[in-house]
């Protein structure tokens, strides 16, 4: 069927895009000491959205000294007193979400139903969660008076720029911590958004710093001697290095990397429940979400019903304008990143698993990759083994429940997994011997302020969210 290209003007003029922005240092904008500035551009159509200051090493440690000097001040102030501000940042984010709904997606190219129903909801839950934290640090458990590090240096990525700020800045602020974040180059303008919402709110200078750049800026910060905590989510290969900066510092780590996701289906679970399941789980975000059911793992006797209904629910699904309220697949974030779904996607071709993709037409300009899967997979096929990062599944089987735990274990990864059935006893037996640090259970990427984020083994360590959020910030 013919597919109409049509950006949709009205939803795209709910927000003012200024043509530039600079970085935002002891709460005010500024331009780079060098002058530097980058362009971001819109994935789904390739325009330039805005000129964004670049962050030098001279301005991380400008921004550094700002959030050390604002720390003293902070970390003083009574819980509730510092969960107020939070508290106002969180309303705030509420007023604003259709904004900044439409900033996201035009910057990021996920789909606004998702921006307006996952990102911006659970973005504005981490503020209030963590306000409600701030006056109770005594009574977590972590003794009495724990004590906050200091200077947070927070490095993140772009597939969800905003919600990643929250998961990072909200259990850093309410534990008395000052920030230093870097947004990812290819999505800095929800973060530069958010930076306005802080003087907004009359958060104290200095409190929160906001500096867009590349790798070497996220690596100025992670080294930086006066950096007390270093925050970090994206690729394994970079959480790697950035362990390797840390190592023999004083500074506090956590990460979170990437995954590869076992989604498994047993042949007792409701087959419709499930389809929608496994479409949530690998094509939410068109796959960039570092735990995606990335891998489905289907037992044997209902792989041909399931496989042909997954495809028919597949063929249904709308890709295109991300600004479209109807839209499910939007545009791949950018150029580089559809290049390493290609790659992996013609290696997987290659190795001789056999693909299927919907028909779709993809819109001429932008960066788009159309659902996709690939059956008659082994364990040892790269598709099986490497995070695609994109909207790509990889079918495995399994005959018993033994062979599926032994399948969803064996990567190098370990961020989370999927059960579906509808036997109790056997969705805890399964999900006890899964090694990995979220099993969801007949639904998939679900997200929570409450419950706790983080990986075994290569994706990650350290938790995000939930009370053990607040101790990756806190001497205790
Ligand atoms: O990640 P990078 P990329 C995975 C996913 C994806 C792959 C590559 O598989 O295909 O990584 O994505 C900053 N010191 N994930 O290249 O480079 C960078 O500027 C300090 C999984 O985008 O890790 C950005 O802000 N910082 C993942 C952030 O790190 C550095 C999310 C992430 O970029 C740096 C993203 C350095 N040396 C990608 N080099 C997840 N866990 O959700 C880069 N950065």
């Amino acid at each position: 069927s013919a597919f109409e290209y049509a950006p949709a003007p009205e939803s795209r003029s709910v927000v003012d895009i200024a043509p530039s922005y600079g970085l935002f240092i002891d709460g005010e904008f500024t331009e780079a000491a060098d002058g530097k500035v980058f362009k971001t551009v819109s994935p789904a159509t390739e325009e330039v959205l805005s000129e964004i200051a670049q962050a030098g090493e001279a301005d991380v440690d400008r921004a550094v000294k700002a959030a050390r000097k604002a720390f003293e001040k902070w970390s003083a102030l009574p819980g509730s007193e510092r969960a107020k501000y939070l508290f106002r940042i969180a309303r705030i984010i509420q007023e604003r979400s259709r904004e900044l709904a439409v900033l996201e997606t035009l910057d990021n190219g996920k789909p606004i139903k998702e921006t307006r129903d996952a990102d911006l909801p659970l973005v504005a839950a981490h503020f209030f969660y963590y306000a409600g934290w701030a006056d109770k640090l005594d009574h977590a458990g972590f003794g009495t008076s724990p004590r906050p590090l200091g200077v947070a240096g927070q490095v993140i990525p772009w597939n969800f720029p905003l919600l990643m700020l929250a998961w990072k800045i909200a259990p850093a602020l309410a534990t008395g911590n000052t920030v230093v974040l870097k947004p990812a180059e290819t999505t800095p303008l929800s973060a530069l958004f958010f930076a306005d919402i802080c003087r907004q709110a009359g958060l104290p200078r200095g409190v929160v710093n906001i500096l867009p750049g590349y790798g070497d800026t996220g690596a100025a910060l992670v080294g930086h001697p006066d950096v007390n905590k270093v925050a970090f989510t994206g690729s394994t290969a970079v959480g790697k290095e950035i362990a390797r900066t840390v190592a023999g510092s004083r500074k506090k780590l956590t990460l979170e990397l990437g995954g590869k996701g076992a989604n498994i289906v047993f042949d007792d679970a409701p087959i419709d429940q499930a389809v929608e399941g496994i479409v949530n789980g690998i094509f939410f975000n068109q796959g960039q979400v570092c735990c995606a059911g990335s891998r489905l793992l289907v037992q044997e006797s209902i792989q041909d019903e399931l496989l042909e209904s997954l495809k028919r629910r597949l063929s249904t699904l709308r890709l295109g304008d991300p600004l479209d309220k109807n839209t499910d697949i939007g545009a791949i974030n950018s150029a580089e990143q559809l290049s390493r779904i290609t790659t992996l996607v013609e290696a997987g071709e290659a190795e001789g698993a056999e693909r299927w993709s919907a028909a779709c037409e993809l819109p001429s300009s932008g960066y788009w990759f159309a659902p996709t899967l690939f059956t008659n997979v082994t364990q040892a096929h790269t598709i099986a083994r490497d995070e695609i990062f994109g909207p790509v599944l990889s079918v495995l089987s399994f005959r018993t429940p033994d062979e599926a735990v032994a399948k969803a274990n064996n990567t190098q990864y370990g961020l989370s997994a999927g059960i579906w059935s509808e036997k109790g006893s056997r969705i805890l037996a399964v999900a006890n011997k899964l090694r990995a640090g979220v099993v969801w259970s007949n639904t998939f990427n679900k997200f929570d302020p409450t419950s706790p984020f983080g990986g075994y083994k290569e994706s990650g360590f350290g938790r995000e969210g939930g009370r053990h959020g607040l101790e990756a910030y806190l001497d205790v």
